[in-house]
């Protein structure tokens, strides 16, 4: 069967493309544009009410949100061990970084990209933008306390964790005072190491061209 994936760059679909890539599954991206000055295509909110992508459909559905996604394509995929199985030691360290991942982290960064979703009024904007940078310092510094030595969030093995690490990463933006990644060593290491896997460099062919090698 073939995977479809409404999708958009700078989105969270890429961070679930990767994941479809790495499990060399045949898929279908179908274009979404999540521009803030165009309303939602209707195609999309009647699969997502949120509006929002990733949504990914498959022969027997549709599933919405990035990390239901991403565990739903590592399970139904065991053989490139993308996630630790269900009897696996490191099993709830890998969901409880995707949930962080999901919830925490990536809210944070909505603060930043849709503030209004936050405050009654225009004027609460800047605040609630400011809080999301000192946000992002406090999680990511979790975050980076946490892989302390390793070269990947589950310490020894690469796995779809380290993806969304990756590609939460690509969200630090300058422009919205948000800190460097540089500014957390162990988090930029395993978005480094995740950067040079072939479904990455894919995926992200054109980020990896501006922001690490300034083409
Ligand atoms: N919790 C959702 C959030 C997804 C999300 O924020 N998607 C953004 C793109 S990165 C989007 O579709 N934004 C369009 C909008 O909010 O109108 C998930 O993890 O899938």
């Amino acid at each position: 069967m073939t995977y479809r994936l409404y999708y958009a760059d700078d989105s969270a679909a890429m961070g679930v493309r990767v994941v479809l890539e790495e499990i060399q599954a045949a898929y279908e991206l179908i274009p979404t544009s999540i521009s803030m000055d165009s309303p939602r295509d209707p195609e999309v909110l009647a699969l997502n009410p949120n509006g929002w992508i990733p949504i990914l459909l498959w022969e027997k559905g549709v599933i919405y949100e990035c990390g239901a996604i991403t565990t739903f394509l590592c399970d139904r995929h065991p053989q490139n061990q993308l996630a630790p199985g269900m009897d696996d030691a490191e099993r709830g360290v890998f969901l409880q970084w995707l949930f962080f991942f999901s919830s925490s982290l990536q809210n944070a960064y909505q603060m930043s990209y849709y503030p209004w979703r936050f405050c009654d009024t225009k004027e609460d904007e800047a605040s609630v933008k400011r809080r999301s940078v000192t946000r992002l310092r406090e999680l990511w510094k979790v975050v980076d306390d946490a892989i302390g030595e390793n070269d990947w969030l589950l310490g020894k093995r690469f796995s779809a964790v380290d993806v969304y690490l990756f590609m939460l990463t690509t969200w630090l933006s300058e422009s919205l005072d948000h800190p460097s990644v540089d500014s957390f060593a162990n988090v930029n290491r395993v978005a480094t190491n995740t950067m040079q896997r072939p479904s990455v460099q894919l995926v992200y062919q054109a980020y990896i061209d501006e922001v690490c090698t300034g083409q």
